[in-house]
């Protein structure tokens, strides 16, 4: 469908068939949107940010595990809507989250979260006894909680990043065949005053895929949108995630604090099984709208299609250089 990129390289490895389903099952609903977030309109290419409210609500939310074409298994919020990855689930630190999962499957799964507090019942392991078998029901408890000194005056950090959720059951006891099945998902933790995002797409590198397809995804955007890419790893291989046109700050959200921050501006980063890390972007600014990529820069894993576009849209909605079928 496409013929040549701007620059001129033949798009071999690009030629991909439409995702716009899977592209959009990717983005996943934000289950738990922060409180803030739900009254301002996104403030695109205006000066006010919309920010984390305070913690400390404690949330519910139902999740399913279903089995998906091709020996795949996903998790959804709604019966018979998995997606691969999972829904996006978003706390802000000091909330409580309770996940009343049900396992639709046909074999035992489980749910393990990272980077928030959970006690031995919590775990999601068969070690701890926290697995659900075939159509069975349990409910998950994850804690968070800000940052504070401890009695003995070291600073205790609080929860607050760009985590994720897999099996822990499915294959092996350690979940190899659940992840490589497509059962994980994005968990973010905010802290309070945090700046909210318009837009949110997960990217997973999982083996030799980007989000269990043999290409990866396309995200269509509009440029001045406050977009977030939470990216994680997962499977057998170490992989390097670049984004054109693009740059973000190594540290906790992406974002610089200020003139004075000294976190380095990166384009590229390793990333390894279980790593995440999210970021925030200005769509198009300094590029423009058009068709940036994203991939892998291991050479040959994105040669073998461990690539996808960023779609930054004019207002008008059209993409300068790109075929125009979005
Ligand atoms: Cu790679």
């Amino acid at each position: 469908m496409s013929e040549t990129s701007a620059g001129g390289l033949a798009r071999r490895s690009f030629s991909r068939r439409l995702l716009a389903g899977s592209a959009a099952a990717a983005l996943g609903p934000s289950v738990l949107a922060a409180p803030s977030a739900a009254a301002a309109a996104p403030s695109v290419g205006t000066a006010a940010v919309r920010r984390a409210g305070p913690g400390g609500e404690v949330r519910h939310m139902k999740l399913y595990a279903q089995r998906l074409k091709d020996d795949q298994i996903g998790y959804g919020t709604e019966k018979g809507k998995a997606t691969i990855p999972g829904p996006l689930i978003e706390l802000i630190e000091g909330d409580t989250l309770h996940v009343e999962f049900e396992n639709t499957t046909d074999t035992t799964v489980s749910l393990h979260p990272h980077g928030v507090d959970y006690d031995r019942a919590n775990d999601g392991t068969k070690m701890n006894a926290s697995v659900v078998e075939p159509g069975g029901t349990r409910t998950y408890t994850w804690r968070t909680h800000a940052p504070g000194k401890r009695k003995d005056g070291t600073y205790r950090p609080g929860s607050a990043g760009y985590w994720h959720y897999h099996d822990h059951i499915v294959g092996t006891e350690h979940g190899t065949g659940g992840i490589r099945a497509g059962l994980y998902g994005p968990l973010v933790v905010r802290r309070e005053g945090d700046i909210l995002p318009d837009a949110q797409f997960t990217v997973v590198f999982n083996d030799m895929t980007i989000n269990n397809l043999p290409e990866g995804p396309d995200f269509t955007m509009t440029v001045g949108d406050r977009v977030e890419i939470i990216m994680i790893t997962h499977g057998e291989y170490y992989h390097t995630f670049h984004v054109h046109g693009h740059r973000w700050a190594d540290n906790r959200t992406g974002l610089l604090e200020g003139p004075g921050d000294p976190s380095r501006i990166i384009d590229n980063k390793i990333t390894g099984p279980a790593d995440s890390f999210g970021f925030q972007i200005i769509a198009g600014e300094e590029a423009g709208a058009g068709a940036w990529m994203y991939h892998c820069h291991v050479q040959s894993h994105s040669d073998m299609g461990m690539a996808g576009l960023l779609l930054v849209a004019q207002p008008d909605g059209t993409v300068p250089g790109h075929d125009g079928h979005h």
